[in-house]
């Protein structure tokens, strides 16, 4: 994959330069001390990635559970901002992992879009419901997406798209820049802290956020299979790790470097008030606390 890396790098120089006039705080980082690009706003040539990945017949799965009541809450409005945002022109088929196959209701679908329901069991804790998505994701790429699509990206069901959310986010192993941690010092990242659990980190690199990873269909399934196992080790012990399935992600990401990262802009919150660094805000936003104080 070769040349998605070299066209990152073609456009950086000319994109840090765009940025210098369009935004008013220091320069953001754009590449990772192992070499990979973070995608920031005006980095890129979106139209190149679209050319390279229409060459390439590139079709991309989506994971998204929306158990008990946030298939009523969140689904609707996931669907349909994808739709307007999500790799558009692209082959895209959405997985929905709910309880309540009956209540998904019918969206209206580009040409060449799909959405399967798949029945899955609703866990009495809420962590077990957020942190055994791994499992299901492991198992549906094993069964199904590995012989029909390029890339997988599975997402937190409780945001909406904001603006094009394009082919620039697809690598090997893409990670999410946590949006209220990226310009954090490190010792405040929220690994965690506890010897016990397998999700234990003194250092890292960044504050990734689990609302949002993906990757080609082998990737993600090796990041889904760590995350479940240690997840069940940790449970076998008695422990749970500070911020479950995301503490997980972390140590894995730690351990096994991603290709590619998406800087906050891809998932940003709309309570942040610091957004010198974000030229297109709201890429994806988190919704959550707007639909519970409604
Ligand atoms: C989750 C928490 C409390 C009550 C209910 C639920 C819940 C989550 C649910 O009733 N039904 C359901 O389908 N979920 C799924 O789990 C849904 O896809 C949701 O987006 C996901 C994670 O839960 P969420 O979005 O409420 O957690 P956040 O936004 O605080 O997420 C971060 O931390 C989580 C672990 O604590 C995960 O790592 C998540 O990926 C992170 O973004
Ligand atoms: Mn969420």
């Amino acid at each position: 994959n070769m040349w998605v890396s070299q066209l990152g790098f073609c456009q950086l120089k000319q994109g840090e330069e765009q940025r210098k006039e369009h935004c008013h705080s220091l320069p953001v980082q754009t590449r990772t001390s192992w070499n990979a690009p973070i995608m920031w706003e005006l980095m890129f040539d979106a139209n190149l990635h679209d050319k390279a990945h229409r060459e390439a017949n590139t079709s991309v799965a989506v994971t998204v559970f929306a158990v008990g009541r946030y298939l009523e809450a969140y689904l609707n409005t996931f669907l349909t901002s994808a739709e307007k945002h999500f790799m558009l022109g692209f082959p895209v088929t959405y997985y929905v992992f709910t309880d309540l196959p009956d209540q998904v209701q019918n969206i209206a679908l580009a040409p060449g879009r799909k959405l399967k329901v798949v029945q899955v069991e609703k866990y009495s804790r809420w962590q077990d419901i957020s942190m055994m998505r791994m499992k299901t994701i492991s198992e549906v790429i094993e069964n199904e997406l590995q012989h029909s699509f390029s890339f997988v990206f599975c997402f937190d069901v409780d945001q909406e798209f904001k603006g094009r959310f394009g082919t620039e986010a697809l690598g090997e192993s893409v990670a999410m820049l946590h949006a209220h941690y990226y310009k954090l010092p490190k010792n405040r990242f929220t690994y965690d802290r506890n010897p016990k659990s397998k999700a234990f980190m003194e250092s890292g690199d960044f504050y990734y956020h689990a609302a949002i990873f993906g990757g080609t269909c082998q990737q993600v399934k090796t990041l889904a299979d760590f995350c479940y196992l240690n997840i069940m080790e940790d449970k076998l012990n008695g422990v749970e790790a500070l911020w479950h399935d995301e503490s997980h992600l972390n140590k894995y990401f730690w351990v096994h470097k991603p290709t590619k990262l998406l800087s906050p802009e891809y998932c940003w919150d709309m309570y942040i008030g610091d957004i010198s660094d974000i030229l297109l805000k709201h890429w994806l936003q988190n919704i959550k606390k707007r639909v519970k104080n409604m």
